[in-house]
């Protein structure tokens, strides 16, 4: 049986996008069934948890007898290539895909996370100010790169739906959550269309789920012993 990793409790602008939400998508898609073992701060912060994942984040895949997977974005495709669904065969399309699921990561999600972090973890006004235009502008030039680059196609690579939309739509959350989608028509309508999904639906409501039952004492953010320190 595969096991999962995910945050027993998020702040509210986070449920509902914490990236086990990845994990769980593609699970859903192949029909592989799975549990969820619930992380607090304490659990990410261990020795145990960083020999699975050295950087004490959530998520990863364990499974009897295979390597303990790391990165939702490594996760999205071990599962897709085994199950050999929303993956093309070997061959060109499927190292498209592969650069795209990659592209997400790389090339417009760290843009994307550098507006969030302004918007949602700095806490001096002057400093907000003094950050936000330059990294606007920088997650501004590669989504429209993005739009460009998917111009009047349906989907990233060939003609249905792969894990490059997968991983894009759901980095795509981050920019629809900052507005930063509002002068990019095309790639709401992409982004809905991907997200128009039983698999993803009920990703993103059983994370809620847990968010909802718990409450952030159940992170035991004071108790934590800094495996960073
Ligand atoms: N590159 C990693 C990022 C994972 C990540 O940022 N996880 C966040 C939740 S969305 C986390 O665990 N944060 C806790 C921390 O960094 O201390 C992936 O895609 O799996």
């Amino acid at each position: 049986m595969i096991t999962i990793t995910a945050m027993k409790w998020a702040p509210p602008f986070a449920a509902g996008q914490v990236r086990d939400h990845r994990a769980r998508w593609i699970l859903n898609e192949v029909s592989w069934p799975y549990t969820v073992r619930l992380i607090d701060a304490c659990d990410l912060a261990s020795d145990e948890y960083r020999q699975k994942q050295p950087f004490g984040q959530v998520p990863y895949m364990e499974e009897g007898g295979r390597p303990t997977l790391f990165e939702s974005g490594a996760i999205v495709i071990d599962v897709a290539i085994r199950a050999g669904k929303l993956i093309p065969p070997e061959g060109t399309d499927r190292s498209m895909v592969i650069s795209w699921v990659i592209a997400a990561l790389n090339s417009i999600e760290p843009f994307l996370m550098n507006v969030a972090e302004v918007e949602y973890f700095m806490h001096d006004a002057g400093q907000q100010e003094a950050r936000r235009p330059a990294v606007v502008a920088a997650a501004e030039q590669r989504l429209s790169q993005l739009e460009t680059a998917l111009g009047d196609c349906q989907w990233l690579v060939g003609d249905a739906f792969t894990i490059a939309d997968l991983m894009m739509a759901s980095v795509l959350k981050i920019a629809r959550r900052l507005n930063l989608l509002d002068t990019h028509p095309l790639l709401i309508s992409y982004q809905d269309r991907c997200l128009d999904r039983p698999a993803y639906r009920k990703a993103v409501s059983d994370q809620r789920a847990v968010i909802e039952r718990h409450e952030m004492a159940d992170m035991r953010f004071d108790k934590v012993e800094k495996a960073d320190a």
